[in-house]
């Protein structure tokens, strides 16, 4: 009996050293763009894989560019301007995203003069197209994520055509009352967008990453995140608009809608499945604690020491 309950708790122990999370899979206007599982599948793919779901830790580290070591994807997803493209994120369980405080930004970059399947975005220069943080209910957005909601954001409509990466990145403020606490997530998809739009933005509103944020930037290291009336800052540059840049196309990667070998066949297989019933459970437990005791989150680390915390499961989920 005593082993049973020792390999029970242990599989509970599973998923907190696997919380955190990643960029499950997008969708362009209806098709979808299935990315990896980190340090489990490696298909073909839009999205750049990343190969942790750990967060990056510090706004000047490399990988706050597109993620843990993040590889450059074999596929282009195909978009237009003004196209909507909804971003699905997962817990590292493959359940629900698990946090809830903290913004959702989208940049865009240029490949430069490469196609996206090719491109460093060490040298991306980004510029921002969305930002969202908290609802007028005082919730933030990204609880609607922990929620199991989906985000979308629409493509500006007279977006020049040619490759881009799209940098879709959560930030996880929960920690971030003490400076260095911030969680970022960024991710990168790698889209090819068609039309004859000239919109390009200003090049006062491109900024690099690492580059763009500093640890000590009011929405990094924000002291008054959890109080229900503070005004949130976003890091990063102002949402760009679109100046005409005077040409239908940016580069020479072959946009306009022409089909490439490159570009991306719609997946037509369903979205991973979920690990087990068992880090479900888990995970709305997570969810359910953060929500109720949000200050309880921000004075604990428990995210950052998933062993300690699982020791605290081991005790709740004893009784099953
Ligand atoms: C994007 O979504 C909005 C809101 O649902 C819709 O009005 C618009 O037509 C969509 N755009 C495209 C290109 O499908
Ligand atoms: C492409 O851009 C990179 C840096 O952005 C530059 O080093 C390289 O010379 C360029 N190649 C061409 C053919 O213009
Ligand atoms: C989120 O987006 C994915 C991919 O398009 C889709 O399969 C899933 O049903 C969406 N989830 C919700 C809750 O809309
Ligand atoms: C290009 O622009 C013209 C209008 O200038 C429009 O009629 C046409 O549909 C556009 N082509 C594409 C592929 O969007
Ligand atoms: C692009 O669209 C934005 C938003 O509608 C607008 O502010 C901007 O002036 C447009 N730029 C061009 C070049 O049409
Ligand atoms: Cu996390």
């Amino acid at each position: 009996m005593k082993s049973t309950l020792f390999a029970i708790s242990f599989l509970f122990a599973l998923p907190f050293a696997a919380a955190h999370g990643y960029l499950r899979q997008i969708s362009i206007d209806g098709t979808l763009y299935k990315g990896n599982i980190p340090q489990t599948t490696n298909d073909d793919s839009a999205i750049r894989l990343i190969d942790s779901v750990d967060p990056v830790k510090g706004a000047t580290n490399r990988a706050v560019n597109c993620g843990q070591n993040a590889k450059i994807a074999t596929l282009l997803a195909n978009a237009n301007p003004g196209s909507n493209i909804t971003f699905d994120w997962a817990g590292g369980d493959n359940g629900n995203w698990p946090h809830n405080t903290g913004p959702l930004m989208t940049y865009l970059s240029t490949c430069g003069n490469t196609t996206c399947d090719q491109f460093d975005a060490i040298n991306a220069q980004w510029f921002k197209i969305d930002e969202a943080g908290k609802k007028d209910d005082g919730n933030w957005v990204q609880q609607d994520i922990m929620n199991g909601q989906n985000y979308t954001v629409a493509l500006p409509s007279n977006l020049t055509s040619g490759d881009y990466l799209v940098r879709h990145e959560i930030i996880a403020l929960h920690l971030a009352t003490e400076e260095g606490g911030a969680e970022f997530y960024p991710s990168c998809s790698q889209i090819r967008v068609g039309g004859n739009e000239t919109g390009t933005p200003s090049s006062s509103d491109l900024v690099s990453l690492p580059g763009a944020y500093s640890d000590n930037d009011p929405g990094i290291f924000d002291p008054t995140v959890f109080d229900d009336d503070s005004n949130y800052v976003f890091p990063g540059p102002n949402i760009a608009t679109l100046v005409d840049g005077g040409s239908s196309s940016n580069d020479h990667c072959g946009a306009g809608g022409s089909s490439s070998s490159s570009a991306a066949s719609p997946s037509s297989s369903t979205p991973p499945a979920v690990s087990t019933i068992t880090s479900f459970a888990i995970t709305s437990t997570i969810a359910l604690d953060a929500k109720v005791f949000p200050t309880a989150l921000s004075n604990d680390d428990l995210f950052l020491r998933p062993r300690r915390f699982s020791r605290v499961m081991r005790g709740v989920y004893g009784r099953l």
